[in-house]
């Protein structure tokens, strides 16, 4: 399967074994798409085709693909020291990369904590809630609260603490002692909204309902992404973010972001904590932070929540009894460290800020087109619902992104939302070129 220089130059000739995620594995392996090689805005198939990346991977490579000094950074520390013991040791990389992390982050956000993957993140944050609580003297606030259609990755927490029914439906009773407050998508009061929707801050008024229900003092936290992506691109409405963390103030109630999706430039700010100028008490982060290169997220926590963990441990004691083999992988944190240069150098984060209202327009061109029924954006995130056909979730939005792809554009589709989040290097003729081919794509498909 492998040519002379080592790459993989053919298509496999079996498909069985590999077990894909979140894939219906049997269409997929009658029809495979099978990716051999990226720079920059595209993707190479493995008969040679050409596929503009219209979801940066998978909301990740916001920089785009295989920038040089990611991949020299990869390749020098590889050959430097492969792994580093994790616990009671250290390396030099995995502060560096706190430190620079700290300085970008909005507000007190002053601590990071490593995992690999955007589920680890979150699990780690819900834990480091509810054992701030406990260390502080309020044990009995155990309670996680999430939102209907969120998502927060696949780990027992975060599958509790998320709010799409396909993900939590297979897994039994999953945490107990959770509880949701409502989503806020409504097309017959949003429809086409551009930006913030106008209506719906009074959503965020669910949470007194809950703190009625069961009492501050049995809530840990509330966690949110401020920008819903995995569901369809769910944009806050206006003050919303802001009246949960009023709301979350006036109880004790931690708030936790998570910004697996829209940190690191997506909504055109450094996170959406700034964006929308609210800050988190936790927040979570992956994806953009090595710029998908190799797996890694992080905690960031707000000044205190650390502090109360060393105040409230005995001399010498662990103080969270938590974390991964690999967190702070060396390979990770040099290709971090590298991303974060290339987003500053680059001015990634103002540039997505500075195409925002032109990708706003492109996406709302579309607003005629067969069966879109919504379109959503902010930052360099746009989500296209279209009409789900009688009894049949998914097959329209599946027949577009196959249409997509085989024309040269890879989209997700959620359902029946098309999602479109590229690399924030995109030129305005990219951005033409991605709403050109969806547009042909949508008058094709009934
Ligand atoms: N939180 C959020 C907000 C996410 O979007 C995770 C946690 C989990 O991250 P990991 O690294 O464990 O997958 C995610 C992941 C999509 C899609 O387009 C989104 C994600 C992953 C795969 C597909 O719907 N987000």
């Amino acid at each position: 399967m492998t040519d002379q220089a080592g790459d993989l130059t053919v298509s496999p000739n079996n498909l069985e074994s590999y077990w894909m995620p979140f894939t219906a594995n049997r269409t997929f392996k009658a029809n495979p798409r099978l990716l051999v090689g990226a720079k920059d805005m595209h993707y190479t198939t493995a008969d040679g085709g050409k596929i503009i990346d219209g979801i940066a991977g998978l909301w990740c490579v916001n920089a785009g693909h295989c920038r040089p000094r990611i991949i020299e950074a990869v390749q020098a520390q590889v050959a430097r020291m492969d792994y580093a013991t994790a616990f009671q040791m250290g390396h030099p990389a995995e502060f560096e990369l706190a430190g620079r992390l700290t300085a970008i982050l909005p507000g007190d956000l002053d601590h990071v904590f490593y995992a690999n993957s955007g589920s680890e993140a979150v699990d780690t944050a819900l834990k480091i809630a509810i054992a701030y609580h406990r260390l502080r003297g309020e044990g009995t606030r155990t309670r996680l609260i999430g939102r209907e259609r969120g998502y927060h990755g696949v780990g027992f927490g975060g599958t509790s603490v998320g709010g799409i029914v396909n993900n939590r439906k297979f897994f039994g009773p999953l945490l107990n002692g959770v509880d949701h407050i409502v989503h806020t998508h409504d097309l017959s009061k949003n429809a086409f909204s551009k930006g913030e929707p106008e209506w719906g801050t009074h959503l965020a008024d669910d949470l007194e309902r809950l703190v009625a229900l069961h009492d501050a003092s049995t809530i840990a936290a509330v966690i949110v992404e401020p920008v819903a992506g995995s569901t369809g691109v769910l944009v806050p409405p206006k003050g919303y973010l802001k009246r949960l963390r009023e709301i979350c103030d006036r109880h004790g109630i931690l708030l936790i972001f998570d910004e697996v999706i829209t940190g690191f430039g997506r909504t055109g700010a450094s996170f959406a904590a700034e964006k929308f100028d609210v800050i988190p008490d936790l927040m979570t982060c992956a994806k953009g932070l090595t710029n998908g290169t190799v797996p890694m997220s992080a905690v960031f926590v707000r000044k205190g929540i650390y502090d109360a963990f060393m105040a409230n441990s005995p001399e010498g004691a662990i103080e969270l009894f938590h974390g991964y083999t690999y967190s702070g992988h060396p390979l990770a944190c040099v290709a971090a460290l590298a991303t974060l240069e290339v987003y500053r150098e680059e001015e990634l984060f103002a540039r997505a800020a500075s195409h925002e209202p032109y990708w706003q327009d492109a996406a709302h061109s579309l607003k005629d087109s067969r069966n879109v029924i919504d379109i959503r954006n902010i930052g360099l995130v746009a989500g296209i619902e279209l009409q789900t056909r009688d009894g049949k979730p998914g097959a329209r939005g599946g027949e577009v992104f196959q249409r997509c792809f085989d024309a040269g554009l890879l989209v997700r589709n959620t359902a029946d939302v098309i999602a479109l989040s590229p690399p924030l290097i995109i030129s305005k003729e990219q951005i033409d070129q991605i709403f050109d081919i969806l547009g042909k794509a949508l008058a094709e498909v009934d």
